[in-house]
């Protein structure tokens, strides 16, 4: 069995180790820019140029190193007529509901103000806020989205969640589809983005969508920037309906210098590692999905290319 890697963004010769320890039968070969790629029986890549996608048309199955696939899906008809299988969690779930309940309590326990006030020296205890009522929303209940549900219910915050299909998760108000989607936002104080990029979620958090939700309330996107209307994000903020945003992902990254953001205090940035992929657990996962594909099974995390997810 052979099986291609390429990363468009970085470094591939541990990946290539660890694929080697995983898959001891396999050749493992590295794809470089240029080059005729040799016939392969799976394609292990991330952020690939057109030149490698016109090469795997006959791969029995292309994997992905991370779990959104939105980059990927943007090739449309240039993409090869094979499975394509992301990764589903692989340890990116715990990092994201740490990522998450950190911003949540911050915003809650009011961190920032005290931050802001201890550069000022000012020693002022502000009110507590009352956590009953602090309804923390999230959109998106997937293979990431749902962990952060747990979590947040953990931490005894009130919880309702967005997904396309019905939901019945423990303790979690679930509202489904568009129909649902203002209800869901109207009772939401903390809205925490965990959709995937697709063509009905694009510019889905606009100034409408964004004004439904209570006065005061609080943003955080850790999913794809292009989900939410930047422009209208901001003039929210600024006008005081939005009190601020926790922002893990931009339409355009790295976000450039010039952006707004930058110089907007109620705005948190982090530069797109809310979760990582961790490359041994990618691996391990990737390869047992190889061995169950080799036998005929299926696998779990095949992309719908309908859905876009
Ligand atoms: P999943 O595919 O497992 O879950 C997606 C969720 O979104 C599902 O609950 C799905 O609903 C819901 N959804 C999709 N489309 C719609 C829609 N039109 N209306 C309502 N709900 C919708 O994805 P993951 O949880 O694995 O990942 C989510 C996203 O996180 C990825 O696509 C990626 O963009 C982002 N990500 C960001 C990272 C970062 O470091 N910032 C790292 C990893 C991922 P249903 O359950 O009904 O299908
Ligand atoms: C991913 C990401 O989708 O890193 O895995 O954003």
């Amino acid at each position: 069995m052979r099986i291609l890697l390429y990363r468009g963004d970085g470094v591939i010769e541990a990946w290539a180790r660890d694929f080697a320890a995983e898959l001891p039968h396999a050749e493992t070969v590295v794809w470089q820019e240029g080059e005729r790629a040799a016939p392969c029986d799976y394609a292990v890549l991330w952020a690939p140029t057109p030149a490698l996608l016109d090469q795997l048309w006959n791969v029995k199955a292309i994997f992905l190193m991370g779990a959104g696939v939105d980059a990927l899906l943007k090739f449309g008809d240039a993409l090869p007529p094979v499975p394509i299988v992301r990764l589903g969690d692989a340890g990116m779930a715990e990092q994201m509901a740490d990522y998450v309940a950190h911003a949540v309590l911050r915003y809650f326990r009011r961190f920032d103000d005290y931050e802001r006030q201890a550069r000022e020296g000012l020693w002022r205890p502000l009110a507590l806020q009352d956590k009953k009522t602090f309804t923390v929303g999230v959109l998106g209940l997937g293979k990431l989205g749902a962990p952060v549900v747990r979590t947040l219910r953990q931490l005894g915050f009130p919880v309702r969640g967005w997904s396309r299909t019905p939901k019945d998760l423990p303790g979690v108000a679930c509202y489904a589809g568009m129909d649902q989607l203002d209800d869901f936002l109207a009772g939401t104080r903390v809205l925490v983005c965990m959709l995937p990029l697709t063509p009905e979620t694009g510019n889905l958090l606009d100034r409408a969508r964004l004004s439904r939700l209570p006065e005061g309330a609080y943003l955080i996107n850790v999913a794809r920037g292009a989900l939410v209307a930047e422009p209208d994000l901001l003039a929210l903020i600024r006008a005081g309906h939005i009190a601020g945003a926790t922002l893990d992902v931009f339409r355009n990254e790295p976000l450039p210098a010039p952006h707004p953001f930058w110089g907007e205090p109620r705005i948190t940035i982090t530069p797109h590692i809310s979760a990582l992929t961790l490359r041994e657990e990618a691996v391990r996962q990737i390869a047992a999905k190889i061995k169950l594909l080799d036998q005929g099974e299926t696998v779990a995390d095949v992309v719908d290319l309908q859905r876009g997810y």
